[in-house]
């Protein structure tokens, strides 16, 4: 077998990813929490470093680094700003997906571009108030009036809602649940107040409504009452990106509680040379061991345009709850210290629940994995 090594190219979109979330967005990553925004000026520089498509083909106007690239970047960003992360991962990894996995030439050239590009901010809209996990039964409706779609219904929770150009919006009409692109400043388009959250403030959160919105014929994604089928399998990268995220927050959280128990000192030693402290740092490195060879295992294989949907849900199901346990020990081996705002400990710790709950509850998650194993018989 062979080894398993990054190319060089994907080590140097590592470093480049790094140096930038170490001088421009680690140093403003608290101010995007206290004060709930993410600058334009953050996201343009993003788009200006081809952040926002890197997992796109370069003819769609992405960087070409497919899957594997797309959870290196997203690592390193959620290092440094967890908001920064949701914000990327909303627009590129479920937003403009839908319309890459699902879209036809014509629709990629026209949203896809752009979005890759940065030039325009994307959204998922799926969720409803009486679709959440229970997605399929959403109720925003969509029919045909001549040459146009309208669009009728209210959506919830939508990561970007509240600045997005383009949506991609999972609507029932007469054959079942269906993919539409949407601009916003289609007349009928309102973005409501932003969601108060316990953590990644700096992400926009804004629920939707779409009264009587326009859209022309041509843009509906794929079949026709196949959009939920498109909805999960974009899911599917979505929640494999959400693992990359959370590998990156904790190897920043070991790090960061490595440095501070080799120089805190108590009982005129360094808390590193209590067992106590060894054990958490133990256990936090050994799930994050996992975490890494789970993403990048189940990466490969999806640039490989293997099936992972049940392996994106182990990936997400693992990967939030080794973060909150990993965040936790963070918390503790800081003391005082790592309840202080003083340090970023405690917004990781808030920003992290959140992967437990979206693209999906581990709930879910665990219901995905379960039919998988039974229809295998035990095998994975
Ligand atoms: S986005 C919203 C997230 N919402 C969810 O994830 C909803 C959860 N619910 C579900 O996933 C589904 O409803 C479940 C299925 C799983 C419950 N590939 O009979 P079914 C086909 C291909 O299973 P149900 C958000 O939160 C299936 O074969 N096909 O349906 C973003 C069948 O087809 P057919 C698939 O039991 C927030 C049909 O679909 C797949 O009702 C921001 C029906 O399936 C598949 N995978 O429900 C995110 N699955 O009829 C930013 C199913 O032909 C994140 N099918 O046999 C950024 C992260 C990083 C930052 C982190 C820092 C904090």
């Amino acid at each position: 077998m062979n080894e398993f090594a990054f190319t060089e190219e994907q080590n140097m979109l590592r470093s480049m990813v790094r140096d930038f979330v170490d001088n421009e967005i680690k140093p403003i990553a608290a101010k995007i929490d206290a004060e709930e925004k993410i600058p334009e000026d953050l996201i343009k520089k993003l788009g200006e470093l081809g952040l926002l498509g890197i997992s796109f083909p370069e003819e769609y106007g992405g960087g070409g680094f497919g899957e594997v690239g797309y959870c290196i970047m997203q690592e390193e960003i959620a290092r440094g700003c967890m908001s920064t992360a949701t914000f990327i991962g909303a627009h590129q990894s479920i937003g403009a997906n839908v319309i890459y996995l699902g879209g036809n030439e014509e629709q990629k050239q026209k949203y896809l571009v752009p979005l890759a590009k940065g030039e325009k901010i994307g959204a998922f809209c799926l969720t409803e108030a009486q679709a959440g996990s229970d997605s399929f039964n959403l109720k925003t409706r969509a029919h045909l009036d001549g040459e146009e779609w309208v669009i009728n219904g209210e959506k919830l929770w939508i990561t970007n809602g509240g600045i997005a150009n383009i949506v991609s919006v999972f609507a029932r009409t007469e054959k079942g649940i269906t993919a539409f692109i949407v601009e916003t400043d289609r007349p009928g388009f309102s973005a409501g107040p932003p969601e108060k959250k316990m953590g990644i403030k700096g992400s926009t959160t804004n629920p939707i409504t779409f009264d009587n919105v326009r859209i022309p014929k041509e843009n509906m994604v794929g079949q026709e009452g196949r959009g939920f089928i498109l909805a999960m399998k974009t899911l599917d990268a979505g929640r494999l990106g959400l693992g990359a995220a959370c590998l990156g927050a904790s190897k920043e959280l070991l790090e960061l509680s490595t440095r501070y128990a080799k120089q805190r000192k108590q009982f005129d030693t360094t808390i590193a040379n209590f067992q106590a402290i060894q054990f958490m740092l133990s256990e936090m490195a050994s799930l994050i061991y996992a975490m890494e060879s789970m993403v990048y295992r189940t990466a490969v294989d999806y640039d490989l345009k293997k099936d992972i949907s049940h392996q994106s849900a182990i990936v997400k199901l693992f990967c939030s709850e080794a973060l909150d346990k990993i965040a936790d020990y963070a918390v503790q081996i800081h003391g005082g210290m790592g309840y202080s705002r003083e340090m970023p400990i405690e917004r990781f710790y808030r920003d992290s629940r959140i992967n437990r709950i979206f693209e999906g509850t581990n709930e879910i998650q665990k219901g995905i994995i379960a039919r998988h194993v039974l229809k295998k018989n035990g095998k994975i």
